[in-house]
């Protein structure tokens, strides 16, 4: 084994202020600094993407690999694997940060045959056990890829053959079990190709049965081992397949609902994800936490100039205060995290440049944390929403919102009263404050 995959990287990137110039170092986040009661590390409880930091190779539709890793030597493809996962336990630990997230394919090789891709998983399995041992990282969620195999191509638990139906739920009990084994804290599903090309060839109602009915079958596995991480589902309209049944939030909390799945699952909100559906990121994270239901977050970003999942690294501090504001309101994410599911672009096409991404991210989150802890705790816009909302404390709001009237009262009500008084919503003046925080 290599003595080390990133020896031009110090053995931890040290948190040196906003005046430093070290590009490796932190301006702001600083993993054991109070804030709002918690330290930086338990609110941002962050975490690499296997797949993009480690797996990833700047290939993309137009062109080969890019990127030379120094964990990809080897030809074999389980040795590979192994190289893979030190550096993966390297990289973490230099950053500094405690979490990783994994599909099942990411950190193990397919093999010829289902059982032997079953076995490579427990290869690997038990050498990531022991290096979460060694080094007290901790895995924050796990999932199955059930979109990258070719038999997957017109879906997985969606799909129209049940056999396919099948290898998927296979695989899924797989995956859940090399996340039981690992610890994980939570399990995603994200539904790759669970959706449609063309209407003219599917049954939708059928599909979204079927969907259900693989969502069923992972809770009662789940609660047959005893499992105790959160279930996830992570919304995303489009890509790869047309159209996508976990469309964004508020479609995924209605398919749950109409299963009689709520209870068992919370949703991981994607930035980019958000975007592709048409809504800001927050937009997404207020729906969720607003039915209690905001699990986890893929960090990164979009363009606003390209129109799919170009999964940039985090660096719009606007939209990262946005976020921290929602998820401090909410008291936290409690067992998910920030993974940032983002990798450099495919110029940057050097090892350090995984550092500058992730600690550009890093600190992006935790300078938001800053700002929105101080909005938060100047109350500089729930003043204004508290009183925008005051009619329903007393008299007929309040009357409205405890259902003790009805139309013919609300009718005599306006009679007696007459036109209401226009009230401005002052959204520039508020847009001011919030720049007053961040600039
Ligand atoms: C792809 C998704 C994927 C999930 C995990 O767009 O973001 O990476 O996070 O399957
Ligand atoms: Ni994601
Ligand atoms: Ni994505």
């Amino acid at each position: 084994m290599q003595d080390s995959f990133f020896p031009e990287v110090p053995s931890q990137i040290p948190f040196e202020g906003k005046d430093s110039k070290n590009p490796l170092s932190y301006k702001y986040y600083d993993a054991k600094k109070v804030v709002a009661g918690k330290t930086m590390a338990e609110h941002l409880r962050f975490s690499v993407a296997y797949w993009h930091t480690m797996k990833g190779s700047g290939k993309d539709i137009f062109g080969d690999d890019v990127f030379q890793r120094p964990w990809t030597k080897s030809n074999d493809m389980m040795e590979r694997a192994k190289a893979t996962l030190e550096a993966a336990f390297e990289f973490i630990q230099k950053l500094g940060i405690e979490y990783y997230c994994f599909h099942d394919r990411d950190i193990a090789p397919e093999g010829e045959t289902f059982a032997q891709s079953c076995k490579n998983l427990e290869t690997i399995v038990a050498q990531a056990k022991a290096l979460q041992k060694s080094t007290g990282i901790k895995l924050l969620w796990g999932t199955a890829n059930l979109f990258g195999n070719p038999i997957y191509s017109q879906g997985a638990g969606t799909n129209p053959d049940a056999h396919v139906f099948a290898h998927a739920a296979a695989q899924v009990k797989h995956a859940l079990d090399a996340t039981y084994e690992l610890g994980g804290e939570n399990y995603v599903f994200w539904g790759g190709r669970e959706g449609y090309e063309t209407l003219l060839n599917t049954n939708l109602k059928h599909e979204l049965e079927q969907m259900a009915r693989f969502m069923h079958l992972a809770v009662d596995y789940k609660n047959k081992i005893g499992f105790k991480g959160q279930f996830l589902i992570e919304p995303k309209p489009a890509e790869p397949s047309k159209h996508q049944y976990d469309f964004d939030s508020a479609t995924s909390l209605a398919f749950l609902r109409q299963f009689d799945l709520i209870d068992h699952f919370k949703l991981n909100i994607e930035a980019n994800h958000a975007t592709l559906a048409g809504h800001t990121f927050e937009h997404e994270l207020t729906v969720a936490s607003a039915a209690g239901k905001l699990g986890s977050v893929d960090a990164n970003r979009g363009d606003l100039l390209l129109g799919w999942d170009t999964d940039q690294f985090p660096t719009d501090l606007y939209s990262t205060t946005m976020a921290m504001i929602i998820i401090l309101k909410q008291g936290g994410l409690g067992s998910g995290g920030l993974n940032f599911d983002a990798k450099p672009r495919r110029s940057s096409i050097d090892t350090i440049d995984l550092f500058h991404a992730h600690i550009g991210g890093i600190d992006t989150f935790a300078r938001g944390l800053l700002i929105a802890d101080q909005i938060i705790k100047e109350k500089a816009l729930d003043n204004f929403i508290e009183e925008r909302y005051s009619s329903y404390q007393s008299g007929i709001g309040a009357d409205i919102m405890a259902g003790k009237v009805g139309l013919e009262d609300l009718d005599q009500w306006i009679l007696k009263n007459g036109k209401p008084t226009m009230k401005s919503g002052r959204q520039e003046m508020l847009e001011n404050v919030v720049n007053s925080y961040i600039i």
